[in-house]
């Protein structure tokens, strides 16, 4: 069984990634990830143009496959993540996030030759992500890619949920050079009270949601949105996943490839040994030889 993918014609030796966020954001955190065989590429944790403590503690918490997290861009700076590259084997993108325009171009121009990840739907810096008005991510887009010719861009998505939202924004991404999106983020401003109390701290106790079947569900709704409106498109799918059927599911649905946040964080590298085998049975059992076959 051959279950090697591509994104946009870069060879992934399985359709596992982490989810920027977690487990990616130190040099060990991240070869680590490099040095797990079930991973087929990773990611940063987003970063600045300069390290970040990001929000006070506490700002993560999970329960019951459900994680809420306002961490709020805890990172080294991309210095850091582009120093990392030297050091990968593996595909590695740089999730790269920031706040105005001249600071996430300055990023863009110094990774340039680099796998981005352009994040644009971070849920917890207090200003609304550009990517959920259509008009302002056309102005970014437009501004950027006029000034800045990355060798290899996609972008993270948020969750939309609201008919017609997707088309406005596909209507956008196939204006550019966009060579993946990822579909989602975190489901922007959850809160969560246990034992009487907020369990998150910072911004009064809201913060982006990630884990589980309903986040599965939106994931899942998202990618099928956009591989129908971007069929030429690579999409990698994130939300809800915790076993093999859940990776399964998001290559029906369109995807070339999964990231993996919450399951990770809470159970470790292991489980995604544990996740690659289930997925192979899947296969199996689907008598699916190679993703990429029947829509998989
Ligand atoms: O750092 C964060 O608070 C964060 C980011 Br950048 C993101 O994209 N998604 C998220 O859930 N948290």
């Amino acid at each position: 069984m051959d279950i090697r993918t591509t994104i946009c014609d870069l060879v992934l030796e399985t359709p596992i990634i982490n989810a920027s966020g977690v487990h990616c954001t130190t040099y060990g955190q991240l070869i680590g990830l490099d040095n797990n065989p079930a991973f087929g590429a990773s990611v940063s944790k987003s970063c600045t143009l300069y390290p970040r403590q990001g929000n006070k503690p506490p700002k993560y918490y999970s329960e019951n496959d459900i994680s809420i997290n306002s961490n709020g861009l805890e990172n080294k700076g991309i210095e850091y993540y582009l120093e990392m590259e030297r050091y990968m084997q593996k595909p590695y993108f740089i999730s790269i996030a920031g706040f105005h325009y001249e600071d996430r171009i300055e990023m863009i121009k110094k990774a340039k030759d680099s796998l981005i990840e352009l994040n644009l739907s971070c849920p917890n810096v207090c200003v609304r992500p550009i990517v959920y008005d259509p008009e302002r991510l056309d102005d970014f887009l437009k501004y950027m890619f006029d000034i800045c010719k990355p060798k290899f861009l996609g972008l993270k998505l948020p969750p939309y949920f609201i008919p017609g939202d997707h088309e406005k924004i596909a209507n956008v991404i196939k204006k550019y050079p966009i060579k993946f999106i990822t579909c989602i983020n975190s489901i922007p401003d959850g809160s969560i009270i246990k034992d009487n109390k907020l369990v998150i701290g910072p911004n009064n106790g809201y913060g982006g949601l990630g884990g589980g079947p309903l986040m599965k569900a939106i994931g899942i709704a998202n990618v099928r949105k956009f591989k129908t409106l971007l069929p030429e498109m690579d999409i990698i799918g994130c939300g809800g996943i915790s076993n093999g059927q859940d990776v399964f599911d998001y290559l029906l649905a369109g995807a070339s490839a999964v990231q993996i946040g919450t399951t990770l964080y809470e159970k470790g590298h292991e489980y995604i040994h544990c996740i690659l085998e289930e997925f192979e049975k899947v296969m199996k059992s689907n008598n699916i030889t190679h993703i990429g076959q029947k829509n998989i």
